[in-house]
């Protein structure tokens, strides 16, 4: 996978992709990061990127210019590496919500090129000219497109084969069937005289199995109804959700 990132902060966009996972799976050839700077394709002396909107108003917009030279540069370094017909992404608070569909979709992708915006936003006909697709984080307003763009391509390196081990991928799968996740607990036994549940010092697995699950669904009926209406569940899994329900009556959550 190559991702080419076209911001005015690539320093920004190299510095968080240089931990963790992400940094460990470039390390791996797993993907190739490149950033394109809109302001290393202006001509005048002071190397305007920005502007005041048409129409006035607070704020400034980018450029058409400088923005769109660093899109072709970003499309020009994929295409020389092989890669046939870049998506071109803008992340924006006008795009559609980023999902794990989405995602999982574009980890399939040879290559892409993110647009990170700042200021009020990007000219209009940039948008027309040159993207095939809008995605935005979440409903809240953060303060430019590099931290999206980041936190997309956290998503979609994660998902790459050879990027987690199988342990963690197997926890990734146990999320993705559309649960929230169950409680984790580790030494002490006691911690500030709370215990941990009993089942999980067991060692009886298909126990343990049965709790997690019946605690996943539980907890996600509690938090996020919602993703257990899209989901649907097994007979099974409705009477551990029965007894989730029942025990709760009597426990103080
Ligand atoms: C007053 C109108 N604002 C639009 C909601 C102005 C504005 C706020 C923040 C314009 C740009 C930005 C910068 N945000 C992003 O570039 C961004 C974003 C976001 O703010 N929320 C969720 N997803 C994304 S993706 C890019």
């Amino acid at each position: 996978m190559r991702i080419e990132v076209v911001t005015l902060f690539p320093e920004l966009v190299e510095a968080v992709a240089a931990f963790g996972v992400t940094a460990r799976a470039r390390e791996r050839g797993l993907w190739t990061l490149g950033t394109h700077n809109p302001r290393d394709f202006t001509a005048d002396r002071h190397r305007t990127v920005d502007d005041r909107p048409y129409g006035g108003g607070p704020g400034m917009v980018m450029l058409a210019e400088p923005l769109e030279r660093a899109i072709r540069a970003a499309r020009a370094a994929l295409c020389a590496s092989g890669v046939v017909a870049p998506r071109v992404i803008y992340m924006s608070p006008q795009g559609e919500a980023l999902t794990h569909r989405r995602v999982a979709e574009l980890a399939e992708q040879a290559g892409m090129v993110l647009v990170a915006g700042r200021y009020e936003g990007v000219d209009e006909r940039v948008l027309e000219r040159m993207v095939d697709l809008e995605l935005a984080i979440g409903d809240f307003v953060v303060s430019g497109g590099e931290l999206p763009a980041l936190l997309l391509i956290d998503a979609v390196v994660r998902l790459l084969p050879g990027t987690l081990n199988d342990v963690q991928s197997s926890v990734q799968e146990s999320f993705v069937d559309g649960l929230l996740d169950c409680q984790h607990y580790t030494r002490p036994e006691i911690y500030e005289g709370r215990t941990v549940p009993a089942v999980l010092l067991t060692g009886d697995h298909a126990e343990i199995a049965r709790w997690r699950l019946k605690q996943a669904l539980g907890r996600t009926w509690l938090r996020r109804p919602e993703l257990l209406a899209a989901r649907g569940m097994s007979e099974e899994e409705a009477a551990l959700l029965d007894e989730f329900k029942r025990e709760q009556g009597a426990t103080a959550f």
